[in-house]
């Protein structure tokens, strides 16, 4: 897979050199750029807002800045990518979504900052063909600063499912979320050595060797802290 991010803080993506995405861009499962979106500016100051038409507090990003780099991040695609767009306005982000973007060959990120990138990028690249399609993506119900932490959430959640990132293919299916793993429930307590730490055992139950009573207590487990958690959850 090919990853594009387009940013003003290209230092946000350091983490990406790390552990497991760090490792999938040297064996070359994954290739990322990092794009400066200053570099695409006209003026002397470098500037990628301004004031919001409408009036309103904080300023809105150019979509002539946005258009220039993200025609020039096309101009090197070899076919047509995904564009996403983090933004509070999107979608919630969830294990489903991480499936569809890990099944693409190409993923372009573009980070906004102050209130956000002028709306007609967005309706720009969704009339132009370029892109097989554009997903405004949320994480969830807060406010961040800009993108860039969505773009890392997103594309840590995505990575790990393209075959040979992970190591061990077995935890995918195993995860809360999991399409079809445990339908829907958390996963529930999890223990390794020593049986016995600061007054607190390991539940008996996972030393009997009893493989099914086990498979029901770690089920028995998960819906109890399904319930108190995430009581939305419960089919
Ligand atoms: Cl994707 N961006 C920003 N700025 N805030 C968010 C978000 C994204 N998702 C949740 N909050």
């Amino acid at each position: 897979m090919r990853v594009d991010l387009i940013t003003i803080f290209p230092e946000y993506f350091a983490p990406l050199k790390l552990s497991l995405f760090g490792k999938a861009q040297e064996s070359g499962l994954v290739e990322v750029e990092i794009h400066d979106l200053r570099k695409f500016t006209q003026d002397k100051h470098k500037t990628v807002d301004d004031a919001p038409y409408g009036g309103g507090p904080g300023m809105v990003m150019s979509p002539v800045v946005w258009g220039e780099a993200i025609d020039s991040v096309l101009k090197n695609a070899p076919g047509k990518p995904l564009l996403v767009v983090p933004t509070p306005s999107g979608r919630v982000f969830n294990q489903e979504m991480a499936i569809k973007l890990a099944s693409f060959d190409h993923l372009v990120f573009i980070n906004g900052r102050y209130e956000g990138i002028d709306s007609r990028v967005v309706e720009h690249y969704q009339q132009s063909g370029e892109f097989s399609e554009v997903l405004e993506i949320s994480i969830g119900d807060y406010v961040l600063a800009g993108g860039e932490v969505a773009s890392l959430v997103i594309l840590e959640a995505t990575s790990r499912l393209i075959n040979g990132v992970l190591g061990n293919e077995d935890s995918v299916s195993d995860d809360s979320f999991a399409p079809g793993s445990m339908q829907n429930l958390l996963e529930g307590p999890i223990f390794t050595r020593p049986a016995s730490w600061r007054g607190l055992e390991v539940p008996e139950v996972l030393s009997s060797g009893d493989h099914a009573k086990i498979a029901q207590w770690q089920k028995d487990e998960a819906i109890k802290r399904t319930s108190k958690f995430r009581p939305d959850l419960k089919a």
